[in-house]
């Protein structure tokens, strides 16, 4: 498979994809590892992957133009990506000598509880955020004591790759960590449907999370699921209006908007609507977009030609308002802004580009009303400076993220999930670790 530069449409690998019998093969070296990577002490398994951060760490800046040349992504966000990578690493190598069970208070006896993991793992990658995506299984699986196998998106399989080469080089055993391109129904499918494989990531559209699903649920199988969004930003009228409409842009189109906590639906309050709008208009019209080797490009190419035609069916019309961008080659779409109305396809549909709809609401209720009508329910943010109303509403939208005055919503030691549709179970922080462990009960008898 020819792998492509999004911003030059320039072939910059030739990469052989695994077929269903290469998957099997994988699972079965994983499953072999498994017996001798569990029974690494958990001293040595924490200084392994100490190990693996400290080898990304002396490749970030390789990682992060691989990143570039292969999904297109501003040298600025390549670099904090690569850099992610590290911290989820040596976060996670923090896990194996404190993930204790307990000791509990039981007549006639002893019963403790051991943290067991569960076996081979199948982390299955996106395009959109290739290497992080993948390290957030991939850390807290291994840290667990599990052997993994990532099939990472048929676009973006680059950065996977390099992270396999070096996680050798830190000296994990051959087999804990394994690397397989390949197509989605292909290799992916067979992934989830091994028996030999324990447990299921996976990061991608609700559609082909909802058929992971189905297939897991006949074996039982575990899993965890990131799906799609369509995340709100409630403006509210006694906000720092500047500050808002300032930081809105960078809430959508981070990544070209290719994010699936994007912020893509606006919601403002009536009396500021107008205001709101002419000050987000300036702040988009001032986007640089272009060159993701630039360090002042704001904003990169979409990753494909397909996906560049999804995102340009959703805006019909004349836009609001929209910034400027390359014409090509590449694949890019310019910033834009819709004033659409609730019932918009562009409103309610997940569109993973640079489009952003702006509608107004009447009162905190309807707001909440707003946000909350969509099967999603990953992101959002609230802009307020009434502290009440903030955690009113922060607790009434139905989502996993949220943030108040801000647009932040990942740092590694926080959970990271979705409400809904918008995915199941939690990555990051300390949750994600039980996700990667079965709790074993043990009694024994002393009378
Ligand atoms: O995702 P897919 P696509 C959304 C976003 C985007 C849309 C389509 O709206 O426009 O999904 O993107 C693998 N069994 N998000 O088509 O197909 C596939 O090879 C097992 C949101 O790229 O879901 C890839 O590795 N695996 C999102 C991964 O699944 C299968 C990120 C995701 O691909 C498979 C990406 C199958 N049957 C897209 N079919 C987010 N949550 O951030 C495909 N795959």
């Amino acid at each position: 498979m020819k792998i492509i530069n999004p911003a030059t449409e320039a072939v910059v690998a030739d990469v052989e994809f695994a077929d269903a019998a290469e998957i099997d093969r994988a699972v079965e070296r994983a499953r072999a590892a498994f017996h001798t990577w569990r029974q690494v002490s958990p001293g040595d398994r924490a200084r392994l992957l100490r190990r693996f951060a400290e080898q990304v760490d002396a490749h970030a800046e390789e990682l992060a133009q691989l990143e570039i040349a292969n999904a297109g992504h501003t040298i600025g966000n390549a670099r904090w990506e690569a850099g992610n990578v590290r911290d989820v690493l040596h976060f996670y190598a923090g896990a194996p000598e404190r993930h204790h069970g307990l000791q509990i208070p039981v007549a006639g006896g002893i019963d403790v509880t051991f943290h067991e993991p569960l076996g081979v793992v199948g982390v299955i990658v996106p395009w959109n955020f290739p290497m992080v995506v993948m390290t957030w299984g991939v850390a807290p699986a291994l840290a667990a004591g599990n052997t993994v196998v990532v099939k990472p998106a048929e676009w973006t399989p680059l950065t996977a790759l390099r992270l396999a080469e070096l996680a050798l080089e830190a000296g994990l055993p051959e087999g804990v960590l394994q690397v397989l391109p390949g197509a989605g129904e292909v290799a992916g499918a067979r992934l989830v449907e091994h028996p030999h494989v324990a447990k299921i990531v996976f990061t991608g559209s609700t559609e082909v999370g909802k058929q992971i699903a189905a297939t897991c649920a006949s074996q039982v199988k575990r899993l965890t699921l990131e799906l799609g969004g369509k995340s709100a930003n409630i403006v509210f009228a006694d906000s720092d209006l500047d500050k808002a409409a300032a930081t809105a842009p960078y809430a959508v189109f981070d990544n070209s908007g290719q994010d699936c906590c994007a912020r893509s639906r606006i919601l403002v309050e009536a009396s500021v609507h107008d205001d709101f709008l002419a000050l987000l208009s300036q702040a988009v019209h001032d986007i640089k977009v272009g060159d993701p080797l630039d360090e002042s490009t704001e904003m990169g190419p979409l990753i494909s030609a397909e996906h560049l035609d999804r995102v340009r069916g959703f805006v019909e019309g004349t836009p609001y308002l929209q910034g400027s961008c390359p014409s090509g080659p590449g694949f890019w779409f310019p910033p834009t802004v819709l004033t659409s109305s609730v019932t918009d396809r562009a409103f309610t549909e997940e569109i993973f580009g640079p489009v952003v709809s702006v509608v107004p609401f009447t009162d905190e209720a309807d707001a909440v009303r707003i946000a909350n009508d969509t099967p999603y329910g990953l992101s959002g943010s609230i802009w307020t400076r009434d502290v009440g109303r903030a955690l009113r509403v922060a607790r009434a939208v139905e989502a996993g993220n949220l943030s108040v005055n801000s647009h932040s919503s990942v740092r590694y030691w926080t959970p990271f999930g979705g409400f809904k549709q918008s995915g199941l179970g939690r990555e990051l922080g300390p949750d994600a670790l039980a996700s990667f462990t079965e709790t074993k009960n043990v009694f024994i008898a002393t009378d």
